[in-house]
Order: structure tokens, then sequence, then C-alpha cells
């Protein structure tokens, strides 16, 4: 049976001075236990390009995925310009479903396809504001999605409601739930809702022992949804 570990993916956006060196001996002890990464733009902008492949490598051998999460929101043709420079550095990488398919995420997936390259498309956030805008379009959203056919969606772990419903309406899609941990959500609210990943970030990362954050997180996650 898959381990449980395999159901988190570790946010890493810290941008204080830890240094790459320390972050990839985190990232192995992270990805050795099954655990995925999702690099965010601090990350990005610290460490560059580089920083992202040398990340893709220790977890690579772990058979572990890396996330870019770059939340693209552009025209397609710069999408798949800024998803370009990352070609073989990572497993997935991240764009706003609300930018729409033509021109935009039909051309992002069909350069990503090639590349073998996974895309997650952001359908809801987890912060309160995803409420003022975001939700407001969620049906039209939905039918982004639907066109684009993603391999993952973002839905919050904050609103484990909105989890239920893009399980319902994409059975196929993987649903990738922020918010577990420092933004209030607890581990297993969004997969006990359906998600197959929970995605936690500070609540690991700035723990003074990260790698016991993330077993106590997968503990209370078999505690609550069992596996
Ligand atoms: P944390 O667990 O420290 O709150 O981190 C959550 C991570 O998930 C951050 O990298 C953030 O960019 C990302 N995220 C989020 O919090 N809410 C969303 O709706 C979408 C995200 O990608």
């Amino acid at each position: 049976m898959e381990s449980i570990y395999r159901r988190i993916v570790v946010a890493v956006d810290r941008d204080d001075e830890v240094g790459l060196y320390t972050l990839k001996q985190l990232a192995e002890r992270f990805c050795e236990r099954g655990s995925h990464l999702k690099l965010g733009l601090p990350f990005v902008l610290e460490y560059g390009v580089r920083g992202v492949r040398e990340m893709f490598s220790v977890c690579g051998d772990h058979g572990s995925m890396v996330i870019l999460d770059l939340k693209m929101a552009d025209i397609g043709a710069i999408m798949r310009m800024i998803a370009s420079k990352f070609r073989g550095a990572a497993s997935a990488v991240i764009a706003h479903a609300f930018v729409g398919y033509n021109s935009g995420l039909r051309d992002l997936k069909e350069a990503l396809d090639e590349w073998g390259v996974k895309l997650v498309l952001v359908a809801s956030m987890s912060h309160p504001g995803s409420r003022e805008v975001l939700d407001h379009c969620m049906e039209r959203i939905f039918e982004v999605i639907d066109r684009t056919r993603p391999w993952g969606v973002v839905a919050p772990a904050t609103r484990p409601t909105v989890v239920a419903s893009v399980k319902a309406r994409f059975p196929y899609v993987r649903i990738l739930s922020p918010g577990v941990g420092a933004q209030g959500a607890k581990p297993g609210d969004a997969i006990c809702s359906g998600a197959d990943y929970e995605i936690v970030g500070r609540y690991i990362t700035k723990s003074p022992e990260p790698v016991k954050a993330l077993d106590r997180v997968v503990e209370e996650l078999k505690r609550r949804c069992g596996g």
C-alpha cells in the first residue's frame, strides 16, 4: 500500500538565510519519506532555475514530485516561455485557471504535454479574499478546467465544501489543497473531503524540527482519515 507520506506536499517558500544546501538536505528527508515538494516564487527568486533543478534531482531520486508554484496568469505565449525555463527541472507547474483557455491555457497545456510536465490549475484559494472575486466565478472557472483537462487542481483545505464540489465535478482530476497548519485547516480536512494531496508549508518549514512536524501531520492524517 502506498505510504500516507505520499499524500503530503511540503511547500518550500522560505526566503530567509538558511541556504540552498540546508534546504536540499531537508528536502531529501521529506522526499525519502515519500512526500513531495512545492517550490514557491520566494524560492525561485532566491535560488533561480538552478536551485529548482537541484531540488528536482534530490526528490526525483525518491520518486517524489517537485511542483513549481509560479501561479502563472498571463497570455499563453508568455506562460509557455516562462515554463520552458524550467523544462526538465520540475514535475508540474501551477497556473491560474481564470486566464481562460483560448490563447491562454491551451498554449501552456500543449507545451507542457510535449515536455512531459503536469499542469495544475488554481480553482479557488485558501485565503478569505478568494471569496471576494474568484469564488463568484466558480462555474466559469470550472468550464475552463473542463476544457483544459489539467492533471491537478488547487482547492482550499480551509473550505472543505469547495474541495468536495471540485471532486464531484472532476472525479478524474487530482486535488491539491493548501491551508493546512499556518492558515488554520487541520491535517485531513481536505483529504477526508476528497482531496488527493494536502499542501503544508510553514507549519513544517518554520518548525524547529521540520521532519518531526511532517511526521506529526502524517500521524494526524492517519488518525482522521485512516490509511
Ligand atoms: P502555508 O502552509 O505556509 O500557509 O503555505 C501554503 C502554500 O500554499 C504557500 O506556498 C502558498 O503559496 C500556497 N497556496 C495557498 O496557501 N493558498 C492557495 O490558495 C494556493 C496556494 O498555492
